[in-house]
């Protein structure tokens, strides 16, 4: 049987039991940003080696130091150096490159919009002037709350040139979560739009804005972009508000000069789940932020400015952040927006996409490769397009999807790097440089230069380095791209990041570690492996949430007494999330109550976060202090062995939620 006739799994199998790593292609290699491994050196030169990548950037004022570390672990970066994103990622390109295209969106049902460096410019001043019109004045935080069109990009940027952080809410969020993070940021603005389209319909986004609105306890002015020309016919817009278009066509061909901002006032915030009920808003500086994504883009995306570019993440994540927005545009490189679904109106949806506008790098998640691996190669036969490079993020990739990856859409001519990193790091902190290391299926790769990562034990003692032992990820040295710290909440930020694993009392930096809450594996050959979350937070499809957060939302329906959240492992989606509750005394365990569950969810946090399976229990396993032990239901929901019971208070308990779940 020849090779082609052979199941697909099959000749996988058989390739990763003869190979473990891959080479990069001789082309790629002959044409990479980066082919002299002494940049880890010379980047390792730390701090000093750091001042490269913001070599990178036009700064308005040079820094007078690269890092001032004696408050340790508020890390100032590129100190006394003033600069402008915006400026960083429109203004200076004009010169060389305005007619070269810097977005390129498109619609969900094909509409296509090319936006040149110098459509970029125009658009961005104008909606800076609208913006100031509006009232937003540097340092005001403006809540971002819109799906993936260009008027996304272009609200940040303009943000940025007023110096105004903005905090961007990914559209998919409730008008719950919206109102959480309005308020939680002192946002007195909100930006939105009439709708969007999915799956073929228009979604009147905009009432999310309405709700929240109504139980936020500020009351921001709220800014209305439309989808099309005018409203859409299904929407109403509040006379409340203010349209975007109005103030545009006020400012037309207005310019407003780039905001020159210290290098450590903040950028933007970006929510992100946590160990608690609430999100934490990490907060990310100027200059050091956009040193470390430019960078990055270029040495690990190998981003140039003559290539097409396309990250499939959604801008209202941190990948979108940083790897469609911020870094691409400030090397001044052509990024792919696409407003849908990878499968509307067909499974070709991505690849048809690809060719249609020779896309050289593309940018994925795990997940989507094990769909498309799922939806079968012929969805990509057929297709004329010849990436040179591909990247995945956001959680581990296993080998054999990153076999499939590598031959069906590489075409085993691509390179692929898996890139970790967290919303907290800004850019990759884990991942190899694509020309220098040798690609490993399953495997996060190098250490990023620069970067000093580290495993200790749960006393905090160190791991020994490369021996193959698991541990808490922990990175030794601080970085650029680092979060500054969580929105007005200094010590949550100790807390959740250093207080484990650091000597808080010292005021010398050796002896602060950032904990990562991630476990991982360095092997011999010094390529690490991240293997999942050690903290309650979980990875759905990607996106990251919080037990606590999904719990907290479980607890608001009456009908609940107590709930607890464990997360499933899926074949699909990584992880789901498994709710064991016990109801009030009186309730009947019914569809009805299980319903009322998965809408509170839906409500409090967004679909992407609907529970897979709820599962009434008569107890929950607790400690003898009450600590709800997720670990052991997480054991149940994935059949696995129950582990240690004895510190329960009632031992007997998991077996009994066994018997009643699986009905043994
Ligand atoms: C960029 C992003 C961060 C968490 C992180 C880890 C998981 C991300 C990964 C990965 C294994 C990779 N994660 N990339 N795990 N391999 N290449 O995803 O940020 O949404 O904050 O999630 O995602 O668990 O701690 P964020």
């Amino acid at each position: 049987m020849s090779e082609q006739d052979q199941p697909d799994d099959a000749t996988i199998e058989a390739r990763l039991h003869e190979q473990d790593y891959f080479r990069p292609p001789t082309e790629f290699v002959g044409q990479a940003n980066v082919t002299d491994p002494s940049i880890h050196d010379e980047v390792g030169d730390f701090p000093e080696g750091f001042e490269q990548y913001a070599e990178l950037l036009d700064w308005d004022e040079h820094w007078d130091e690269v890092l001032d570390a004696s408050d340790p672990p508020f890390y100032e970066w590129f100190v006394g150096g003033e600069l402008n994103a915006s400026h960083n990622c429109v203004d200076r390109h004009l010169d060389e490159r305005k007619n070269q295209t810097a977005l390129l969106w498109e619609g969900e049902g094909g509409e296509q919009r090319n936006i040149s460096y110098q459509d970029l410019y125009r658009r961005v001043n104008e909606t800076a002037a609208a913006l100031r019109q509006a009232g937003v004045e540097e340092d005001d935080v403006v809540t971002v709350h819109l799906p993936m069109v260009p008027a996304l990009p272009i609200t940040m940027l303009a943000c940025a040139r007023l110096g105004a952080p903005h905090s961007v809410v990914f559209a998919g969020f409730s008008a719950e979560a919206l109102a959480e993070r309005v308020d939680a940021a002192d946002s007195d603005f909100i930006v939105t739009i009439d709708g969007y389209y999915r799956r073929g319909d228009f979604l009147p986004h905009i009432e999310k804005a309405d709700e929240a609105n109504g139980s936020a306890d500020r009351d921001p002015e709220t800014l209305v972009w439309t989808r099309h020309d005018d409203v859409h016919d299904d929407v109403g817009v509040s006379d409340d508000y203010t349209m975007m278009a109005d103030l545009l066509a006020e400012n037309r061909r207005e310019t407003v000069e780039p905001v020159s901002r210290d290098a450590e006032d903040p950028l933007f915030l970006m929510y992100t789940s946590g160990t608690t009920g609430k999100p934490k808003g990490c907060q990310h500086r100027t200059g050091g932020y956009l040193s470390y994504v430019t960078a990055t883009s270029k040495y690990v995306l190998d981003i140039e400015p003559e290539d097409t570019y396309w990250c499939a993440a959604d801008i209202g994540w941190i990948t979108g952040h940083s790897y469609i927005v911020y870094g691409p545009l400030s090397l001044g490189t052509t990024s792919v927006m696409y407003e849908g679904t990878p499968d509307h109106p067909h499974k070709s949806r991505m690849w048809e996409i690809a060719e249609r506008y020779d896309v050289d790098i593309f940018h994925t998640s795990p997940t989507a490769v094990r769909m498309f691996m799922k939806w079968g190669k012929e969805h990509v036969e057929g297709y004329d397009f010849d990436f040179r490079h591909m990247t995945t993020v956001g959680e581990p990739i296993q080998p054999e999807a990153w076999l499939w990856y590598y031959k069906h859409i590489g075409d085993e001519s691509a390179v692929i790097v898996d890139t970790w990193w967290q919303t907290e790091t800004g850019g990759h902190l884990i991942t190899n440089l694509p020309a220098l290391e040798d690609m490993k299926p399953g495997s996060a790769g190098k250490a990023c230069p620069g970067i000093s990562p580290a495993l200790v034990d749960d006393e905090g003692d160190e791991i020994e380095p490369a021996s193959g032992k698991a541990g808490n990820l922990i990175i030794e040295r601080p970085w650029p791209g680092m979060l500054q710290t969580v929105y007005g909440n200094d010590e949550r930020f100790i807390e959740e990041y250093w207080e484990d694993f650091s000597d808080v009392d010292s005021g010398d930096w050796h002896d602060w570690s950032y904990k990562a809450g991630d476990g991982a594996v360095q092997g011999q050959d010094g390529y690490w492996r991240v293997l999942g979350r050690l903290d309650d937070v979980m990875n759905v499809a990607g996106h990251r949430l919080g037990t606590m957060e999904l719990e907290s939302a479980v607890a608001e329906v009456e009908d609940v007494a107590e709930a607890a959240v464990a997360a499933r492992e899926d074949a699909q989606k990584g992880e789901v999330p498994d709710v064991y509750v016990v109801v009030r005394d009186g309730v009947e365990e019914s569809d009805a109550v299980s319903q009322r569950i998965v809408t509170a969810v839906e409500d409090e946090i967004g679909k992407f976060a609907r529970p897979a399976n709820v599962m009434f229990v008569d107890d929950l396993p607790k400690t003898r202090s009450g600590k709800i032990m997720r670990r052991i239901l997480e054991n149940i929901s994935n059949g696995d062995e129950l582990g240690d019971t004895t510190t329960l208070r009632d031992p007997s308990v998991p077996e009994k939620i066994r018997d009643q779940i699986h009905g043994d």
